[in-house]
Order: C-alpha cells, then sequence, then structure tokens
C-alpha cells in the first residue's frame, strides 16, 4: 500500500451541482480505488494559465491505494469522465467538470509518456500546494529534495502580496458532509 495525494478541481457544473458538490461526489468515488484517509479544506481559487474563466474549486485528498501508478491513473480518468470532463485538444488550461490529478505518490518519481509524478508543475501552483499542505505538510516531494510546506513556503516568498484573492479557503457544508449526501 502507499500513499498517492489527489489535486482535485473543477470550475463547471457537472450532473452533482456546482463545483463543490463536484468535488464532493467525486472523493465519494475514490474510495473505488482505495482508502480515502484525509481530505483538505475546500479553495475558491483564481484560474492559473487562462484568466478568463470561472474560479476554481480546489482541494487535496490522501488516498491509501494497493493500485500501482498507471492503474490510478486510469481510475481516475473514469472518474472524471463521470462527471462529464471533456478535453479538447486545442485548450489545455480551459474550464472543466472535474480534473483529478496525481500529486504525489508515496515517494515514487514516475516519469512515463502517459504519467509524470511529483506533478510536473506542483512547486509553482499554489491551488495545489495549499490544500496539499493543509494534509501532507511534511511529505517529501522527489526530484524537489524539499517537503511541501518548504515548497509552498518558497512559492509564497516569491508572490507578491496583493495576491491573497488567489487562493481562498472556503466553509461548504456540501464538502464537509460529503459522506452523507447519497449522490
Ligand atoms: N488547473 C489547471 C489550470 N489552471 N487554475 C486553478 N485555479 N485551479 C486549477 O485546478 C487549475 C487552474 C490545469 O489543470
Ligand atoms: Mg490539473
Ligand atoms: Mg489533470
Amino acid at each position: 500500500m502507499r500513499t498517492a495525494y489527489i489535486g482535485m478541481g473543477g470550475n463547471l457544473a457537472s450532473w452533482a451541482g456546482a463545483p463543490e458538490a463536484t468535488l464532493a461526489a467525486a472523493t465519494l468515488r475514490l474510495e473505488s480505488l482505495g482508502r480515502v484517509a484525509s481530505r483538505s479544506s475546500l479553495y475558491s481559487t483564481a484560474p492559473v494559465g487562462f484568466a478568463a474563466q470561472p474560479r476554481f474549486m480546489n482541494a487535496a485528498v490522501a488516498l491509501e491505494t494497493g493500485l500501482e501508478p498507471q492503474e490510478l491513473l486510469d481510475g481516475l480518468l473514469a472518474i472524471e469522465q463521470e462527471f462529464g470532463r471533456e478535453r479538447p485538444a486545442d485548450f489545455a488550461n480551459g474550464p472543466r467538470t472535474l480534473d483529478l490529478d496525481i500529486l504525489l505518490f508515496g515517494e515514487l518519481e514516475i516519469s512515463s509518456p502517459e504519467l509524470v509524478v511529483p506533478h510536473p508543475r506542483l512547486a509553482e501552483r499554489a491551488f495545489a500546494l495549499t490544500p496539499l499542505n493543509e494534509i501532507a505538510p511534511q511529505a517529501f516531494v522527489p526530484g524537489q529534495g524539499q517537503t511541501v510546506a518548504e515548497l509552498l513556503d518558497r512559492l509564497l516568498e516569491n508572490t507578491s502580496r496583493g495576491e491573497s484573492a488567489a487562493v481562498v479557503r472556503i466553509e461548504s457544508s456540501v464538502w464537509d458532509n460529503w459522506k452523507e449526501r447519497g449522490f
């Protein structure tokens, strides 16, 4: 068994409802791939990469799993599809119902055409590092030689003030009660 840290994001409604409901419902579906050992809070985040789209909801989940990396990736892509994820070939950072990314997979380093772990842009992305830091500050990020908490400190030092609206923790009863909604 290993612990995989999954970054979740979305900024379009799905059949489950608004993005926070999609993330809650997707967490339930993650239990088909392992055991959800912990979850971060929910964050409202400014879009990165392509600005003219709604804000995202982001969160991170620790998943204890016996799956191999490619099996986990296949499972995550299938869950994205269940929630209506579309992938236009010419529009990489556009709006989506659900994105499930493997941020870390134990201390594995993977570099295949389908999958790169740790996530190659983790160290640059406060919307991924902030929720991850909540549940795994001491997790070691192979390739960076630093922990999650150290990477987030470094990122925030290099981020100008005035960007405090970029990642905002949100109270959400749908997210808190993910097991009770009965999606
Ligand atoms: N995901 C992206 C690109 N930009 N911005 C935010 N705020 N949150 C995301 O999850 C996100 C993004 C590509 O996966
Ligand atoms: Mg992503
Ligand atoms: Mg993705």
